[in-house]
């Protein structure tokens, strides 16, 4: 009897933590995807599993479309305070950026801050977004660590 209530307190806790991550951590801004940062400093591939841990991919959708990034900036404040990783890189040829499902980068989704991207020490080639509190990218070195993740996944 006491086992049973100790299992049934355990199931509803572990209820409770779904509906509580899937109501409060994952905010859909109506384009079809669902966006959770991951509030821990890591590098970019890091990052990447990370958010593959969830289902999820750093964000690529959202941050193609500033109205897009906007609304999950005043939804996920920590946006607009810490930088983070996007699923943006040009590791393959440098200053050729792609994003994370396959696409270029083109001249309407940039959103570099000035004298970015710098490719500074010749070996900078994962995006960052909110640089300096810019809400704007820059480009780091892959392996810099001190960066949020911002993850996505289909609604
Ligand atoms: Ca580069
Ligand atoms: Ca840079």
């Amino acid at each position: 009897m006491f086992l049973s209530k100790v299992f049934s307190l355990v199931l509803l806790i572990g209820l409770l933590h779904v509906v509580v991550q899937a109501e409060y951590s994952w905010y859909g801004p109506g384009n079809g995807y669902v966006y959770f940062v991951i509030n821990t400093n890591m590098d970019y591939d890091e990052a990447e599993s990370q958010c593959r841990i969830y289902g999820a991919t750093l964000a690529v959708q959202g941050p193609k479309d500033r109205k897009t990034m906007k609304k999950i900036n005043e939804r996920l404040p920590v946006t607009t305070r810490e930088a983070y990783w996007i699923g943006l890189t040009d590791r393959v040829t440098n200053g050729q950026f792609i994003w994370g499902d396959g696409t270029p980068l083109t001249n309407k989704q940039k959103n570099w801050r000035v004298n970015e991207p710098s490719n500074y020490g010749g070996y900078e080639d994962c995006v960052g977004e909110n640089f300096s509190h810019s809400l704007k990218w820059n480009d780091y070195p892959c392996d810099y660590g001190e960066l949020y993740a911002l993850c996505e996944r289909p609604e």
